[in-house]
């Protein structure tokens, strides 16, 4: 006890007993208040040494402060203040479930996401361990027994503890590093940042990320909007008449199908088609499908493809969009626009996470009003994989929210079952399907996971039948982006037929193509296969015409698929492209016909040297127009700005039924004219966990995505 309190009465000592006191009330977070969502011993391993190189370098100032009346003072300031945004933190996850940016922390961002009166009735009684270590510590420094060490630590010494503590910290970055492959790059949850890197290096990476921001928002000017506007106003394509309207004031539903690419479609193996449901409504009277349409998504993955739909702009080149921008970016994307031109009510439904590609606050900015992510859903047991709640859980456990929106509805469900690794609980196999043996147990397993979310929609598919839904609403189907990437492709080829020896990337790029249909039931069976060329950025105009509604006035970088001035050049995010012809791919011009290098004729390669310049025009003016926040200098007729203030999503049930109330017979929900009864009854599935009373412990890792899901 003596040689402690000798060793503390030290200045080397007193600081290496503030780093660890800090080092276990940090520790203590990680493992009580925060879901960070480790894996295996390597990811332990990180979360436990994570605290230490950052708060060593930061207490390490101290040392610089010579005399001890200032270092003292310094190295307890940083301990408080360190402990202060560890307890902010703490707090503010109590009530977001996420960690506080800068943004939220100044105020910048207007997400009135910041610590509210009603965040402070969050304490807890255990939070008094967070300051007890420094109210002992004031104290015994009161009471004089941690006394002073007058002795400075040498400017040498307190360098070798700053490099040290510096050293330690990049060991720690390549450690997250290598368990997560583009931690900093992708951001794609801010847990994911603070499992691997603690919260004081999270919140400095966001400082400095913010700051840049900041930077380029600040100096940007009107005149670099008109730039853009002059663009997307020349590359506007006018709706065909033939298809403008048809589904005019239906409810719309959006089906994101996870990882989900074209080749599924009418595939069989073994003899037994993987999709059968799916392939029915490709086929249907009823359904507008397109067998050329491609992801266009960057390393945003989903987000980027959410972006595309939601707003016709592309993602960024590097990282996603929503994590990065999203949290104050000015939107003018499919929620808001449906509900000021046409009084939709928006809600999405999603079994993950709320955090998980900063979704929380970016669909405040879109404008959604209602957001049931997996707090609404009983997600323990065996009821999640990795990314949420399974698929025919989520679709029919979601009736009980979708039942009481206010129709029309513009409602959008996100699936997670078909997503790398593709694993699946045996209790969900379809014993009669027999997936292939290619010996890749990614790809084997694809057309497991895909049959089962193809399950899911057919039972989807059957309530919205028997209630009716089906009659008056528009049902909008996309696949995200590929699920098996480039480096298993060749395993994937044995699957399509093809020689592995034969695969290039012009096969890789054609492997792009995702589904997408609008199903519009009853619209007089004028459906069909189109074949023109498009991306996802084209989907939000194709859609807003099919509902009536003119796209003349928004920026958008797509155009309608539908439209005879429809441009069918689809650019990727890394510039390549493709059009009906010919593939560019990494700068070689492949025959689409052939699979070969084409030999182009001069016209033709004066054609494709242009369509190259819109390529890359479009994508650096949607980076120009996301970045510096341009769309807050444009104001649209009738377009009022998105205030995320106005958005809460806690409560959405109690808030829908609340709006239904005050409507009274004008309530247009479905309970309400089903003569206010339930519906959930009309929805049946075969879902085995349906029943399970399981008490394990929530599956949602949030954590562990794929290391080759680049
Ligand atoms: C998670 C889900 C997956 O919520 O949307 O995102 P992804 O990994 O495909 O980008
Ligand atoms: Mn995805």
């Amino acid at each position: 006890m003596k040689k402690l309190s000798k060793f503390v009465d030290t200045r080397i000592g007193f600081f290496i007993l503030l780093v660890v006191l800090f080092w276990l009330k940090t520790l203590f977070a990680y493992f009580t208040d925060f879901k960070l969502g480790a894996e295996g011993i390597f990811q332990y391993l990180i979360l436990l040494i994570n605290p230490v190189p950052i708060t060593a370098l930061i207490y390490s100032i101290a040392f610089y402060f010579k005399r001890a009346r200032f270092f003292y003072p310094v190295l307890m300031g940083l301990d408080i203040a360190n402990t202060l945004l560890l307890y902010l933190n703490i707090i503010y996850y109590r009530e977001f479930t996420d960690f506080m940016t800068i943004a939220t922390m100044t105020g910048y961002s207007k997400v009135n996401q910041g610590l509210s009166g009603s965040s402070l009735a969050l304490t807890n009684v255990h939070d008094l361990f967070y300051w007890l270590d420094i109210v002992i510590i004031l104290i015994l420094m009161l009471m004089r027994k941690i006394h002073f060490d007058p002795r400075a630590v040498s400017s040498k010494l307190a360098f070798a503890f700053t490099s040290m503590s510096l050293t330690l910290f990049g060991i720690n970055l390549a450690f997250g590093e290598m368990s997560r492959p583009q931690l900093l790059t992708r951001t794609f949850d801010r847990t994911y940042i603070v499992k691997y890197l603690g919260i004081d290096a999270f919140t400095g990476y966001d400082a400095v990320k913010s700051q840049h921001i900041n930077n380029m928002r600040q100096s940007a000017t009107k005149s670099e909007l008109l730039k853009v506007k002059k663009f997307t106003d020349k590359h506007y394509a006018a709706p065909n008449p033939k298809m403008y309207g048809i589904a005019k004031g239906r409810n719309v539903i959006v089906i994101h199908l996870e990882s989900f690419q074209q080749f599924l479609i009418d595939k069989k193996v073994n003899g037994q088609e993987v999709t059968p449901f799916l392939n029915s409504l490709y086929h249907g009277k009823d359904t507008y499908a397109f067998d050329n349409f491609f992801h266009q998504v960057g390393q945003g993955k989903t987000s980027d493809a959410e972006n595309m739909l939601e707003t016709s702009t592309f993602g960024l080149p590097q990282g996603s969009l929503f994590a990065t921008l999203g949290s104050d970016n000015t939107f003018q994307g499919a929620p808001a626009i449906l509900n000021q031109r046409a009084g939709y009510t928006s809600a999405v439904f999603h079994g993950n996470v709320a955090s998980f590609w900063n979704r929380n606050n970016v669909y405040k900015n879109l404008g959604y009003q209602y957001f049931f992510d997996a707090s609404y859903f009983d997600t323990s047991g065996d009821k999640a994989t990795g990314y949420g709640l399974k698929d025919k859980l989520l679709f029919k456990n979601s009736i009980n929210y979708l039942q009481n929106l206010q129709q029309p509805f513009y409602t959008k469900f996100i699936t997670v079952t078909n997503h790398f690794p593709y694993s699946l609980d045996d209790e969900d196999k379809d014993p009669n399907f027999q997936t292939t043996n290619t010996g890749n147990t990614t790809v084997d397993n694809y057309f497991v996971t895909a049959h089962y979310l193809d399950q899911s929609l057919a039972e989807f598919f059957a309530y919205l039948q028997k209630t009716g839904l089906d009659k008056n609403s528009v049902i909008m189907i996309y696949g995200d982006h590929y699920g098996i990437s480039n480096s298993e492709n060749k395993a994937l080829a044995t699957a399509l037929d093809r020689n592995p020896d034969d695969w290039t990337d012009f096969d890789n790029a054609q492997l792009q193509r995702v589904p997408l249909m609008f199903v519009i039931p009853g619209s007089g069976g004028r459906g069909g296969i189109y074949h023109q060329y498009g991306g996802e950025v084209d989907v939000l105009p194709t859609l807003l015409h099919l509902l009536g509604i003119s796209t003349k006035r928004y920026i958008q970088f797509g155009t309608d698929l539908f439209s005879n001035h429809h441009s069918q050049v689809v650019a990727f995010r890394n510039r390549d492209f493709v059009t009906p012809h010919f593939s560019s791919i990494s700068g070689i011009i492949y025959n689409n016909k052939t699979g070969k290098v084409a030999k182009l004729t001069a016209k033709q390669k004066k054609r494709l040297e242009k369509d190259q310049k819109l390529v890359n025009t479009e994508l650096s003016l949607s980076d120009s127009l996301n970045e510096k926040n341009l769309l807050r200098f444009y104001h649209p007729k009738g377009f009022k700005k998105v205030n995320p203030a106005n958005y809460n999503y806690s409560n959405g049930l109690k808030r829908e039924k609340q709006i239904e109330k005050k409507l009274g017979n004008k309530s247009t929900s479905i309970f309400s004219k089903n003569g206010n009864r339930s519906t959930v009854d009309d929805y049946s599935t075969d879902a085995p966990e349906q029943n399970h009373s399981s008490t394990d412990s929530n599956r949602i890792k949030i954590t562990n995505p794929d290391a080759n899901n680049k």
